[in-house]
């Protein structure tokens, strides 16, 4: 035999054909004295042998081993009795060359059930019992009897199936520093016999480490040996903290941070618990490294938008933004109903009418319908050159092409009549020249409106524009609204906040304390951008969700859904980092 550690990744058992009908396989132990006290401390190899055959029982679904120790029963083929012995020679004929053990197995070819295999290790070696890697001075008794036991059950070795598989397998032909079962190994016991359902799970691979950079996607993912009905519970502990803390969103196998974050370093692990045992079993922990990336500041949002379901009273839709700078811009700020319905979107709002209110209440400009302004030309040119879709000529939809100066602003969408439905507000940086639209800046967007399940869950979508990424504050906000001064008795109890490029999720956030670690930054960015601060506790609701994500040039949705389906009014708000 040769002394070969073997690694392998492609998981393919092999197997003899027959296996022991289901219910006990009971194997007479009759090994004998022991010449000296062995490595492990096994008082006997009655012993060794029957921790080998737990072994394998803690992975056996419909037969088990049970055991005769020192029994007396004659070792010899073909008696029925499943006999494992110290042998000079294989009933008569001589051990090979370089054969530690051999098993003999009958079975009946009708029924293709065993009905005897014996078990004959040869005596003419020197034996012992230990633990770790192979050792020239003894044979291990135990890791050659893990392996001739998978042969009683009925598995053969992977390592000469036809074709031939490189496995890390104790059923592998040449004995090696593996001396517990393997990942291929369970599978192959499993195949024959079922699952046991009181096992351990056993992990077949591992969360992978990875170094990524900002923007960059992370798949944690663990595979688990065997079928059951699992449950997995992901922690994280955040680089440079001490505190592990959950990690909800993940709650299967795997997951995907589609754009990773400074807020995602550190190392992620998974429980695995087995829902019929309650046993559970730890993999190990993936480190994630985040490299910066450089942004930029000539980076700016040139255009936010927001789907959402048109009430009245308090729940027409309601989009906000902020000029900063010192000079007046141009932006065109539509409210689109009808127009949508050429999208597809149904239940829409068949007469949106928009108005914009500055910060002291006033109206400064309102639309009904968009060709009633005096200026639909300038719309529909500007519309173009922004690459905003079209208005139908009569249609019902609104739009405002203003110069407004510094400050903030609310566009307020209803409907005309009390009418409700969905309906989307845009508003676009519309200063002709970018150079000039860099230096006149629309900070901020948030848009307030009503959450509900589905389809009518609350869409913003946005625009970023310019040479290079840029961070946001991204924040989907409920529970503070309840609040004073908001004191919005029907907001979003606990919003959920998804960022998509396209359908590809970016990131994603329930309540704004989580991950804890970087709770400060996102407190921190809040009052450096002059947005008011979240509320801290959970007061009988949920948390808002917030994040901080640095985005490429490109267009963004970030929807807005109530955490368990709940439903109420919500803001959803971006900030540009300074
Ligand atoms: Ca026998
Ligand atoms: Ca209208
Ligand atoms: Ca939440
Ligand atoms: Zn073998």
């Amino acid at each position: 035999m040769l002394v070969t550690l073997l690694t392998g990744s492609a998981k393919a058992f092999d197997s003899l054909g027959p296996t022991w009908a289901s219910g006990d396989i009971v194997m007479h132990l009759q090994l004998g004295e022991l010449p000296s006290p062995l490595l492990d401390a096994s008082p006997d190899w009655a012993t060794v042998a029957q921790s080998a055959l737990e072994e394998w029982n803690g992975q056996l679904g419909r037969s088990r081993f049970t055991w005769i120790r020192n029994s007396t029963a004659e070792v010899r083929r073909g008696n029925r009795v499943n006999n494992v012995a110290f042998r000079p020679d294989v009933y008569g004929s001589a051990f090979g060359d370089r054969t530690l053990a051999v098993t003999l197995g009958s079975s009946n070819t009708g029924s293709g059930r065993y009905i005897e295999q014996d078990v004959l290790f040869n005596s003419t070696l020197t034996w012992n019992s230990y633990r770790g890697p192979l050792r020239n001075s003894a044979r291990d008794l135990r890791r050659v009897a893990l392996h001739e036991f998978g042969h009683v059950l009925g598995l053969d070795h992977p390592d000469q199936a036809q074709p031939a598989q490189t496995v890390a397998a104790v059923m592998n032909s040449i004995v090696s520093n593996l001396e517990v079962l393997q990942f291929d190994d369970i599978l192959g016991a499993q195949s024959l016999y079922g699952a046991n359902a009181s096992s351990p799970p056993t992990i077949a691979a591992q969360p992978q480490s990875r170094a990524v950079r900002v923007g960059e996607p992370y798949t944690m993912a663990v595979t688990v040996g065997g079928a059951g009905d699992y449950t997995y519970t992901w922690s994280f502990l955040p680089l440079g903290s001490s505190r592990t803390e959950p990690f909800r969103l993940a709650t299967g196998p795997g997951y995907t941070i589609g754009a990773v974050q400074l807020a995602d370093a550190g190392t992620y692990s998974v429980r695995v618990n087995n829902a019929v045992s309650g046993n559970a079993v730890t993999s190990n922990a993936a480190q994630l490294s985040v490299g910066a990336i450089a942004t930029s500041v000539d980076t700016t949002l040139a255009n936010i938008s927001t789907r959402g379901v048109v009430g009245r009273g308090n729940d027409v839709l309601i989009a906000g933004l902020v000029i900063g700078g010192t000079t007046s811009k141009d932006v065109l700020i539509r409210a689109a109903g009808p127009a949508l319905g050429d999208f597809g979107v149904g239940g829409t709002l068949t007469d949106p009418m928009l108005r914009i209110v500055n910060s002291r209440g006033e109206t400064v400009m309102a639309n009904d319908d968009w060709e009633t302004g005096g200026n639909a030309a300038a719309i529909s040119a500007a519309a173009q050159r922004l690459g905003a879709f079209e208005f139908k000529s009569s249609s019902r939809d609104s739009a405002l092409l203003a110069t407004l100066p510094p400050g903030s602003y609310t566009a307020v969408v209803s409907g005309a009549d009390d009418q409700t439905g969905i309906a989307l507000v845009e508003a676009y940086d519309a200063d002709p020249n970018a150079a000039v639209a860099r230096t006149r800046k629309l900070v901020n967007i948030a848009t307030r409106g009503q959450v509900d399940r589905g389809d009518n869950v609350l869409i913003a979508g946005l625009v970023v524009s310019g040479p290079g990424p840029r961070t946001f504050l991204i924040r989907a906000i409920g529970p503070t609204l309840l609040k004073p001064p908001f004191n919005v008795g029907d907001a979003l109890r606990d919003p959920f906040l998804q960022i998509y490029r396209g359908e590809t999720l970016l990131r994603e956030n329930d309540d704004w304390d989580a991950p804890l670690a970087a709770q400060a930054a996102v407190r921190e960015a809040a009052v450096r951008v002059g947005a008011f601060p979240l509320q801290e506790i959970r007061d009988g609701t949920g948390l808002d969700a917030a994040m901080l994500i640095t985005l490429q040039p490109g267009s963004y949705t970030a929807k807005v859904s109530g955490f368990q389906g709940g439903t109420g009014v919500a803001l959803v708000e971006v900030y540009e980092l300074p």
